[in-house]
């Protein structure tokens, strides 16, 4: 049984559906940063940058970076076709995840965290808000970039829902992306609100995102 280290509306999310279209039985046990419990020190033992997604292994091994987890999920699962079967393919997949996680995934933790990269912004509302809007922009234009060079269809991968669709689908979710990707790639917007309908992926949004 693998335990997910998680919170309802966060990057966990991707790794609760990929758990579900493994049907691999799980437990999320809920902590955040932003939210500290007592699983939040179990977390950090595992995890020293103490963020969610982190996945504990039946053999007590933690996996900590999404694209980690879900191209780990995708090779231990193969059945699952979370990545595809032929190489070329597979290759393109992982290279679709570490582009969301490297580009996309990485200028959310800047527009969150600003005076983590600019010790003047601790104390200066005007500093984070300049990074935020640069990091917004910048995180908008590498989604147009991902969606000129990934333009699968019915999914991202071909015809499986695989772990791109499943990455794509929540980290887009932040930051006006999917409003910009509306109006600037509406073929992407489509095919992650197709990604949205799917059985094993819209309960998992549902849960982690009840209002929208
Ligand atoms: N590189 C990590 C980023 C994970 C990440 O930023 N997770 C957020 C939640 S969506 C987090 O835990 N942030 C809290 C923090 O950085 O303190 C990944 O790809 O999984």
């Amino acid at each position: 049984m693998y335990t997910l280290y998680g919170k309802a509306g966060s990057g966990s999310a991707a790794i609760e559906a990929a758990l579900v279209v493994a049907r691999e039985p799980f437990r999320i046990v809920e902590t955040a940063s932003w939210d500290k419990n007592d699983a939040y020190t179990d977390l950090l033992k595992v995890n020293p940058l103490g963020q969610i997604p982190t996945l504990v292994l039946d053999d007590g091994s933690a996996l900590s970076e999404s694209a980690a987890i879900l191209i780990y999920l995708g090779t231990a699962h193969p059945d699952s076709k979370l990545l595809p079967g032929k190489m070329s393919e597979r290759s393109q997949a992982i290279r679709g995840l570490v582009f969301i996680a490297a580009n996309c995934y990485a200028a959310i933790s800047i527009i969150d965290y600003p005076e983590r990269w600019c010790a003047d912004a601790a104390s200066d509302e005007k500093i984070q808000q300049r990074i935020r809007a640069g990091t917004r922009a910048q995180l908008h234009r590498h989604w147009e970039m991902f969606a000129d060079l990934f333009p699968g269809r019915p999914y991202l991968s071909g015809g499986d829902l695989g772990a791109l669709d499943l990455l794509a689908v929540v980290v887009s979710k932040w930051a006006g992306s999917r409003q910009h990707l509306k109006k600037h790639r509406p073929l992407l917007h489509e095919t992650l609100m197709q990604i949205e309908a799917h059985p094993d992926v819209a309960p998992v949004l549902a849960r982690n995102w009840p209002a929208s």
